[in-house]
């Protein structure tokens, strides 16, 4: 008597899963706290994307001789500017210092405009500091491995 009955309550359970399967309301794929956006970026290999006033990633690490792109993911101008920065605040993320050092410095257009890429090879082993100029929040780093 107990064996048969659990068999009907498994397949009584069996047989009301694809009805629970097909009322249930597909959930948006889980993000990182992102807003859902229509076509959401990621850097490529080797990219680094500007994007709500930040460098994504801020630390990128590549082995000597890499060419690194830059890609502007909105539309708003920022600048890959090389040099040292500091005294970033920790519960605003705004730099107290800056340093440009020449090593390169580009505009970046805003997204979809000619020049929203920027691309440099890094040939010597290193920690190149970055950051954009008019944007204070935007504080990165290439790390070149020999
Ligand atoms: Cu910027």
């Amino acid at each position: 008597m107990v064996v048969p009955a659990l068999l009907v309550a498994l397949a009584a359970c069996t047989g009301s899963t694809p009805a629970l399967i097909a009322d249930a309301t597909p959930l948006p794929p889980a993000g990182d706290g992102m807003p859902a956006a229509a076509e959401p970026l990621q850097p490529g290999p080797d990219e680094v994307i500007t994007i709500g006033l930040r460098f994504m990633p801020e630390d990128i690490t590549v082995p000597v001789g890499t060419t690194v792109t830059w890609r502007n993911g909105e539309a708003i101008g920022h600048t890959i500017t090389s040099g040292a920065w500091g005294d970033v605040n920790e519960s605003t993320g705004l730099r107290g210092t800056q340093s440009a050092d020449g090593l390169f410095d580009h505009a970046l257009a805003p997204m979809g405009q000619e020049g929203d890429t920027f691309s440099f090879t890094f040939t010597e082993p290193g920690e190149y500091s970055y950051f954009c100029m008019p944007h204070l929040t935007m504080n990165a780093r290439v790390i070149v491995e020999g």
